[in-house]
């Protein structure tokens, strides 16, 4: 398949859909069998040494993280991408659910072998989110920001989502990873369930039109293999900078509910251990490690 060819939706003849107009719209087909395992790097010349060398497609699935977790107990090499056209069990952080229709999104997950401590893991999220959030905006054009610490946001709507999951470890050492990634494609806005409306949003919604799910796929596999060996590397140091360009929190008043205590205050930085810096009222800046950030009010002018 060519450059022209990639730039297209890829029709399939199975069925015709309601699309991001609300008219019918072909279903978009990654152009893979169901079942089938692939040289993603040849199949999608996407340039990587590692991630997606083994691509497993799944036609529909409970969630690519759950099978790739049980991959991870295999011989499964790291890089191995699982890629579902749709999820029934798709998962958010704390046993949230991920809404993932066929064909409508990129629901996939890298399965990363290490050996590094969880600590030490836990802003991989956050690198991931912003490194997606760049090649996004580079192939679309849009202002596409991020939300610590794993969400990937179009207007200050939810676009896609980051979810790391140990998948093998030995005390507090990982040695193997499942990195979801799941990113609203072609999804209009009529087809959301009621609780995401208003609050979700997908990349052809954004660009009114279409746009071809293999060709998202590929800047995504490309962002991540880039972006793990730039974290491995330099921890999340190397993407503060980043981080500040792209967050959607920086300077904003915010809530963040954690273990049932909450904190209110100004976002400041990103901490050099990937904790949000928030300065309370009192003048006094605290490390968030875990929690759903809120913004308060909104922004004078
Ligand atoms: C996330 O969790 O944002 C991580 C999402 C990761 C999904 C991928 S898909 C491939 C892989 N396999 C899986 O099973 N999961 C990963 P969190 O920050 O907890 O956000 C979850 C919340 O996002 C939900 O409670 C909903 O409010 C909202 N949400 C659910 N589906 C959405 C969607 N398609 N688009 C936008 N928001 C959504």
């Amino acid at each position: 398949m060519n450059g022209d060819e990639e730039s297209e939706v890829n029709p399939s003849s199975r069925q015709a859909v309601r699309g991001t107009g609300g008219g019918p719209e072909p279903i978009d087909d990654y152009g893979f069998e169901p079942g089938a395992v692939i040289d993603g790097i040849a199949e999608l010349g996407l340039g990587t040494r590692y991630v997606g060398r083994t691509l497993r497609y799944l036609g529909s699935t409970t969630s690519t993280n759950a099978v790739l977790s049980v991959l991870a107990a295999e011989d499964e090499p790291s890089g191995t991408v699982v890629l579902a056209d749709g999820q029934t069990e798709g998962r958010g952080r704390a046993g949230r659910f991920w809404f993932s229709p066929p064909g409508r999104g990129i629901w996939a997950s890298v399965l990363l072998r290490a050996d590094v401590e969880a600590e030490r893991l836990a802003p991989l999220s956050v690198a991931a989110s912003v490194s997606i959030a760049e090649a996004l905006a580079g192939l679309t054009g849009l202002d596409v920001r991020v939300k610590w610490p794993n969400d990937i946001l179009i207007d200050g709507r939810k676009l896609g989502g980051v979810l790391v999951e140990t998948a093998q470890s030995a005390g507090e050492r990982v040695s193997a990873a499942a990195v979801g990634i799941g990113l609203n494609v072609n999804l209009g806005p009529e087809e959301l369930p009621e609780e995401l409306v208003g609050r979700a949003t997908s990349l052809g919604a954004a660009l009114g039109r279409p746009i071809a799910r293999r060709r998202v796929l590929k800047i995504v596999l490309v962002a991540l293999e880039c972006c793990f060996d730039r974290f491995f590397a330099g921890g999340i140091e190397a993407f503060r900078e980043k981080w500040r360009e792209r967050s959607s929190l920086l300077g904003r008043r915010v809530a963040v509910e954690a273990s049932g205590r909450r904190t209110e205050g100004t976002v400041n930085g990103l901490a050099p251990s990937g904790a949000l810096l928030v300065e309370t009222d009192g003048g006094v800046t605290e490390e968030i490690w875990h929690g759903d950030v809120r913004l308060t009010r909104a922004e004078p002018g």
